[in-house]
C-alpha cells in the first residue's frame, strides 16, 4: 500500500538583521560601553552560535535552577495558562533559543484545540532556523521564524490572534529598568483585546542560591561570560586575551540583580581595529556584561501597571523559586 502523502511543513524564516549581519549594529554600542568610566557590554552579544550552545549547557548545570523551575510550572500549569489566555491560536516567543520548554506550552495549546501557529523570534540565526524546522515537523502547524533583535523589531511580530507573546527563561531580568519599562509599554501597545503576554521571572531568594546559580562549579557560566570577548574579537577585530579576564557574579541586594562582570587580571591595552579604538584596563578593573534581575510578585504587578498592563494570572513552582505570569492590557 502506498503511504499517505507527507505534506511539506508550513515553514518560513525571515531574517531582519541590519546589512552586515546580526552584530553589525554593535559597533556604536560597544564603543559607548567601553569608553564609559565603568565599562559595560550588552548581554545581547553573548549569543553567537557558541554562546547559544553555552547557554544550553548552563540550563543543565545543577546550580542553575531557573530552567528546571520554569519547566516544572509549565508542566503543572500549562493547561491553566492556556485557559486564562482564552485558548490562543498563535504563540510568539521572544528569545526562543532552543524552545525546549516551549513544547510543553505548545502541547497544551494543541490539546485545547487552539494551536494554529508558532513564531520563534531570536537574534541567533542558527538556533532559530533549527527550532523553527523542528517545531514545524513536530507539530504540523504554521511556523514563522523571525531572526531579529526583538527590542528593535518588536512591532514586526506576526498578527493573527488570539495571540500569546511569550518571553520565557527570565530574559526580562537581563534588561536595565528603563529599557524594561519601555519594552513592556511597547508590548502593551502591541496587544489586541484578546492577546496576552506570558512572562517568566526568576524570584528573589537567598544570596547563596542566587550566587551559586551564576558561579557553577563546572565553570560553564564563566565560559559563557568570557565568550562575549571572543564575539568582540571575531566581529570587531578586537584582540582580547580570554585568559587575561575572569568571571565574577554577585547578588546586589539593593538593585535586586545578580551583577555579572569580567575582571581584568592585569593592566592591559585592548585594540579594537574595526572601531579604531584602544581600551585600557587596570589590573582588577571590572566590566559589566549582564545583569539578571530577580522579582517579587507585588513588584512585578507595579511594573506591569506602569506599562499599561495588568496581571491576569500568576503561577509558581512548589519551591517558590520562579514565577510565570500572564498579563493583558489594563482597562
Ligand atoms: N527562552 C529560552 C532561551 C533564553 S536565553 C529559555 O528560556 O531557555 C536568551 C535568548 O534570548 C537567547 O536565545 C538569545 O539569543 C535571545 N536574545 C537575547 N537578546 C535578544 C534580543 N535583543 N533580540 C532577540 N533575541 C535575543
Ligand atoms: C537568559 N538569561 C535569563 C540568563 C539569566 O539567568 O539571566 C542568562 C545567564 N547568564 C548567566 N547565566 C545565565
Amino acid at each position: 500500500m502506498t503511504p499517505p502523502p507527507r505534506t511539506a511543513p508550513d515553514l518560513t524564516v525571515d531574517v531582519h538583521l541590519p546589512p552586515g549581519g546580526p552584530l553589525s549594529g554593535m559597533a556604536a554600542d560597544v564603543r559607548i560601553g567601553l569608553t564609559k568610566p565603568f565599562k559595560e557590554l550588552s548581554p545581547r552579544y553573548f549569543y553567537d552560535e557558541r554562546g547559544s550552545e553555552l547557554f544550553e549547557r548552563i540550563t543543565e548545570v545543577e546550580e542553575y535552577y531557573p530552567t528546571r523551575a520554569e519547566r516544572a510550572i509549565l508542566e503543572a500549569d500549562s493547561a491553566g495558562i492556556v485557559d486564562v489566555a482564552g485558548n490562543p491560536a498563535t504563540l510568539i516567543e521572544l528569545g526562543s533559543g532552543s524552545a525546549a520548554k516551549t513544547r510543553v506550552l505548545l502541547d497544551a495549546m494543541r490539546d485545547a484545540g487552539g494551536l494554529e501557529a508558532y513564531a520563534p523570534v531570536d537574534i541567533s540565526e542558527e538556533i532559530t532556523r533549527d527550532t523553527a524546522t523542528k517545531v514545524a515537523n513536530e507539530y504540523g502547524v504554521k511556523v514563522h521564524g523571525l531572526v531579529c533583535d526583538f527590542e528593535r523589531d518588536l512591532e514586526r511580530m506576526p498578527l493573527g490572534g488570539p495571540r500569546v507573546i511569550a518571553l520565557l527563561g527570565g530574559t526580562i531580568g537581563n534588561f536595565e529598568p528603563q529599557q524594561r519599562a519601555s519594552f513592556l509599554a511597547r508590548v502593551a501597545n502591541l496587544l489586541g483585546p484578546e492577546d496576552h503576554f506570558l512572562l517568566g521571572t526568576d524570584l528573589i531568594k537567598d544570596r547563596e542560591t542566587l550566587e551559586a546559580a551564576y558561579n557553577d562549579v563546572a565553570g560553564v557560566t564563566a565560559e559563557f561570560n568570557l565568550n562575549v570577548l571572543a564575539v568582540l574579537n571575531a566581529t570587531l577585530g578586537a584582540d582580547f586575551d580570554l585568559e587575561a579576564f575572569e568571571h565574577s557574579a554577585f547578588w546586589d541586594d539593593e538593585n535586586l540583580f545578580v551583577d555579572i562582570r569580567l575582571r581584568s587580571l592585569r593592566r592591559q591595552l585592548i585594540e579594537i581595529s574595526e572601531l579604531d579604538l584602544t581600551v585600557a584596563f587596570e589590573r582588577g578593573e571590572e566590566m559589566r556584561t549582564e545583569i539578571s534581575t530577580k522579582f517579587r510578585r507585588d513588584g512585578l504587578e507595579g511594573i506591569y501597571a506602569e506599562a499599561g498592563l495588568e496581571m491576569a494570572g500568576w503561577w509558581t513552582d512548589p519551591e517558590g523559586l520562579y514565577g510565570l505570569s500572564l498579563a493583558r492590557p489594563a482597562i
